[in-house]
């Protein structure tokens, strides 16, 4: 990242989607999308390394301080992504949730959403309003016919034929089986998904890598071993895997860091030695390029 980069003073980045695609159709390594959840996060993930990022609903809604299950509404969670955006200089592929209803508001959000300059967005085929996958048991799936009529009206709506729309398959969390995983995968295919986020909840990648052997590279394949942690990432690229999303790992390292540095304040009535575990005010204004300001400011005083 140059010094400019960022923060929204630049232009626009250049065809985000395109970016995208092409790390996509890079078999020779999977790409890891690390979850973010505001513009700090965001900025975070691309100094630490990271080619490409997920905007979790997940993250977001918990940053926002409400449940994953559409209780932020979608022009909220598009005006954290749009700080998340200006904060940063790789793509950005956004979790689109359901599409917040029909064909008509999923093609409203897709529109929107690239205005708002991000590489693609992720649908999931249940019902709106979708509770997180990790929640529960009554997970609603949407009809075929309806979320074939989703893909294609987002299709049309981008601007950008680059742009990147990834169908999102709940049948496994749904407990529907393979079967229905992959006639639903094939029609969202049919339909013109640029890729599918084939999701599990199990605690083994079995089902993950059954599914992939079953699609045989049909279309790029995304994942999120959230739960099925434990299987290493080479095993996926070995199944023909695409890209990994890390899906709320800063969410949660910030819930457990916060917890604890709340809970230690509290109970000192001081902040007497906090410091230690703290990032220090240097590093944040590194982080945030303050720099840069005097940089600009010497330069257009012609100093
Ligand atoms: C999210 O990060 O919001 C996701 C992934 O949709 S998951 O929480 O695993 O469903
Ligand atoms: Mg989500």
């Amino acid at each position: 990242m140059t010094s400019t980069q960022g923060f929204g003073v630049e232009t626009a980045r250049p065809r985000p989607g395109a970016r995208f695609r092409s790390m996509l159709r890079d078999s020779d390594s999977l790409v890891y999308l690390m979850e973010a959840h505001d513009g700090l996060s965001a900025r975070i993930a691309e100094v630490e390394g990271f080619q490409a990022i997920w905007a979790s609903g997940l993250s977001m809604s918990t940053a926002l301080g409400v449940r994953d299950s559409d209780e932020a509404s979608w022009s909220q969670l598009l005006g954290v992504v749009e700080n998340m955006v200006e904060s940063t200089t790789v793509p950005i592929i956004v979790d689109g949730d359901t599409g917040y209803g029909n064909f008509n508001t999923a093609r409203r959000f897709v529109a929107k959403a690239e205005r708002v300059g991000v590489a693609g967005v992720c649908l999931e085929d249940k019902v709106f309003p979708k509770m997180n996958s990790f929640v529960g048991d009554s997970h609603t799936l949407a009809e075929v016919r309806d979320f074939t009529a989703k893909i294609k009206a987002c299709a049309d709506a981008r601007q950008d034929p680059d742009f990147v729309l990834i169908a999102r398959v709940e049948a496994l969390i749904a407990g529907r089986g393979m079967e229905e995983a992959l006639r639903r995968a094939t029609a969202y295919h049919e339909a013109g998904a640029d890729a599918i986020f084939i999701h599990s909840r199990r605690s083994d990648a079995e089902e993950i890598l059954r599914f992939s052997a079953e699609w045989a590279g049909r279309l790029p394949l995304v994942i999120a071993p959230t739960t099925y942690a434990s299987t290493p990432s080479s095993e996926f690229h070995r199944a023909g895997i695409s890209a990994v999303i890390w899906a709320n790992h800063s969410m949660r390292a910030a819930v457990a860091a916060m917890r604890r540095v709340c809970r230690e304040i509290f109970n000192k009535e001081s902040v007497h030695d906090t410091d230690s575990e703290l990032a220090s005010l240097a590093e944040v204004f590194e982080l945030m390029d303050y720099q840069e300001i005097e940089e600009t400011e010497r330069r257009v005083y012609g100093a």
